[in-house]
């Protein structure tokens, strides 16, 4: 297939870039954090999706590299900004469970990348899913516990449409729960999911996590979620996810 041809040209080429959505402190109004996402300019056909190629490229293998490149690239922006700015935004990268599982000895490279950028204090998470975690054999626990290890947080991400419960999750270090957007969307008029989200920022800060709040579009749907005391807030509210230079001007520069 050609865009598994293309993909390889992509690594070599350097097509791939990162794109940075804020993530807000919503005491403090501050962005403390951001989520990393990647995007890919194909010389023809134009942008095309993650959920498009990632599958193809957890198919051929090609994952490991393209996961390497964002966790390293990821990492440097990190350092870089704190070096210019005097302030550590915390990078979080998106880990398919494919990558999660199939990472081997490239974890190694990046535990020794973070040491070597002074990063081993939180200043990259990843984000895993909740599919990941009901595969009960493989080893995900003891693999969540190396990450700590290494001063990399673990972020949940899109919980609520997976199956696991806030009970099941004690199990697992994980440091903040990412309600999912389809969750945030109506809490302005629906009075169900106002009392879902409550009860999962109660449970989930006394299991000891912290809880950001996706997909928050209004001002209002913010306050909501500022008074039940969610932690966090991500959404198109604060920004669309933005280039390098977009995110420098727009929330690092002069604060
Ligand atoms: O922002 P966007 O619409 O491109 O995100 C689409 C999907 O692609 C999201 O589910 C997001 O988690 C996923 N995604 C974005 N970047 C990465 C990445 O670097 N690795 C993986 N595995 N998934 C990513
Ligand atoms: O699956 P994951 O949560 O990693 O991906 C986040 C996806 O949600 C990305 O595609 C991102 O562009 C998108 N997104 C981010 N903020 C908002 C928002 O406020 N509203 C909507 N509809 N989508 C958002
Ligand atoms: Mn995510
Ligand atoms: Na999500």
């Amino acid at each position: 297939m050609r865009l598994i041809q293309d993909l390889r040209i992509a690594i070599e080429h350097q097509q791939f870039n990162l794109v940075y959505q804020p993530i807000v402190h919503l005491q403090s109004g501050k962005v403390h954090k951001a989520e990393a996402l990647l995007r890919w300019h194909h010389p023809e056909r134009g942008y095309i999706s993650p959920t498009e190629f990632i599958p193809v490229a957890e198919d051929t293998g090609l994952i490991m590299e393209i996961g390497s490149w964002v966790f390293e690239h990821a990492a440097r922006q990190c350092r870089d900004w704190h070096h210019e700015f005097g302030t550590t935004i915390q990078l979080s990268v998106n880990k398919s469970p494919v990558q999660f599982r199939d990472e081997g000895e490239n974890f190694e490279r990046w535990v020794a990348l973070l040491e070597e950028l002074e990063l081993t204090h939180g200043g990259i998470c990843i984000e895993i899913t909740e599919g990941l975690l009901l595969d009960a054999s493989s080893g995900v626990a003891e693999k969540l516990l190396t990450y700590r290890d290494a001063g990399i947080q673990v972020s949940l991400d899109d919980f609520g449409t997976g199956y696991s419960s806030l009970a099941y999750l004690k199990k697992f270090d994980i440091d903040y729960l990412k309600i999912d957007q389809s969750f945030t969307r109506n809490l302005e008029n629906d009075a169900s999911d106002r009392t879902l989200c409550e009860a999962i920022i109660v449970m989930a800060q006394k299991l000891g996590m912290k809880v950001i709040a996706e997909g928050v579009e209004t001002a209002k749907q913010q306050e909501i979620l500022k008074a039940m005391g969610c932690d966090y807030a991500q959404g198109y509210l604060y920004s669309a996810p933005v280039s390098r230079e977009e995110f420098e001007t727009r929330f690092l520069k002069g604060d």
